[in-house]
């Protein structure tokens, strides 16, 4: 232990507990770097920072403890566990790319009337020749297509941020449920009957494997950015969409930085592939000008999963204006809360973003658009996964 005043020799990296005096800073904050945990009602936020980091948040005022045994958690060495055979190492609850393609292929081959596999668009990797052969962008479609259509449609994306390891799982472990549970749970066959659930399990699959080897990843791999061969080169994902895209201080234009937006609005083959797909199911059910509701009779519902921070967040997450819909969205979202015990909140309450899933989704189309915040952390142990997450958030999802 170290007196919290205390300033830390090296380089780095470090996770601070950081004090503030007001939410401005946080905003200022989160232009340039992701707040892991914000706790406003405590004035404290919590962030990994290397030594620059470390000295630009003094110079912004913040009051900085590092937190010794989540720092200690960084960089730690991975292995499997003593008769591990399948998952992340030393996280055998959470299948791979790799094993979560499979189980996709696996269900379509079991239940080929519920569901199908579809390749809708590229990883960075994939798109560029060279080594690395990259990964499809797949979305797994459960409906039974004995009925036609058209149906509601629920759209789920997981794992856009490649350190969130709950996310794919959590999706995974859904649809695994609505293929086991089709033809015997009568909530379930009234669900696949007469609704269309799309699971894009694993949207960032080059930056999961970064991430499965036990790297901290949350962008994309994209070498253009930064420097091909730095652990901190790629956009992040969740604010390269082309709604309000680097429109308010919530991204960087810096390509080293965690929350760098990319040099152009969808740059990104993985953000172009949810846009174009996301467009092609759902029709555009709101005006262009911000004020616009969505009609109240509007159909489709558009999740983000990620970790983590026990929420549940609704547009607008660019502006603190409550949107349009801001009523419904908050009726819904509080309801999504009740299932899965989380915080229900407008994303901006957290802090400033822009260029994100959700506000594209609810800003470009008029779905209800949500966020869910798993967790507690990244690299979620297993027992809290199968014990809390998992039970909490399949009545959620379900709902
Ligand atoms: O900063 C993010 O992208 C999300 N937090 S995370 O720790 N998973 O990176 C929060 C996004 C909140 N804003 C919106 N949902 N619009
Ligand atoms: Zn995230």
């Amino acid at each position: 232990a170290q007196p919290p005043s205390a300033q830390p020799q090296g380089q780095g990296p470090w996770v601070v507990r950081a004090h503030y005096a007001d939410r401005q800073m946080v905003n200022d904050l989160a232009a340039w770097l992701e707040p892991w945990e914000v706790h406003h009602d405590e004035g404290y936020l919590v962030v990994a920072v290397d030594r620059a980091g470390y000295d630009r948040m003094l110079e912004a005022g913040f009051h900085l403890e590092i937190d010794w045994h989540l720092t200690g958690e960084l960089n730690q060495p991975r292995a499997m566990l003593p008769g591990q055979t399948s998952g992340i190492p030393g996280f055998p609850c959470y299948r791979t790319v790799e094993e979560t393609f499979a189980t996709a292929q696996q269900i379509v081959a079991t239940h080929p009337h519920l569901a199908t596999w579809m390749d809708v668009g590229d990883s960075w990797e994939k798109t560029e020749p060279g080594g690395n052969p990259g990964y499809d962008l797949r979305v797994l479609r459960l409906t039974n297509s004995a009925i036609p259509g058209p149906k509601p449609k629920l759209f789920v994306m997981a794992s856009v941020h490649a350190r969130e390891y709950t996310t794919a799982e959590l999706a995974t472990r859904f649809a695994e449920v609505l293929a086991q549970d089709y033809g015997t749970g009568p909530d379930v066959t009234w669900l696949l009957d007469y609704h269309e659930i799309h699971l894009l399990l694993q949207a960032n699959p080059d930056g999961r494997k970064m991430a499965e080897a036990g790297d901290l990843w949350r962008k994309n791999t994209n070498e253009d950015y930064c420097s091909p061969t730095s652990n901190r080169r790629g956009a992040d994902l969740n604010r390269n969409f082309e709604f309000q895209w680097g429109c308010c201080g919530g991204s960087s234009g810096f390509e080293c930085d965690e929350l760098y937006r990319g040099p152009d609005p969808a740059s990104e083959p993985e953000t172009q592939a949810v846009q174009n797909y996301v467009r092609s199911q759902f029709p555009d059910q709101r005006g262009d000008s911000l004020v616009d509701p969505a009609p109240d009779a509007a159909s489709g519902v558009f999740l983000d999963l990620h970790s983590h921070g026990q929420l549940v967040l609704w547009p607008w997450g660019f502006v603190s204006t409550p949107a349009p819909n801001a009523t419904a969205l908050q009726t819904l979202g509080r309801k999504l809360a009740y299932y899965n015990g989380y915080e229900p909140d407008q994303a901006y309450g957290l802090y400033a973003t822009d260029g994100t899933t959700d506000d594209f989704a609810y800003g470009d189309l008029g779905l209800a658009a949500y966020t869910f915040e798993l967790g507690t952390w990244f690299f979620e142990e297993c027992d809290v996964f199968e014990n809390t997450i998992l039970p909490g958030n399949l009545p959620a999802l379900l709902y």
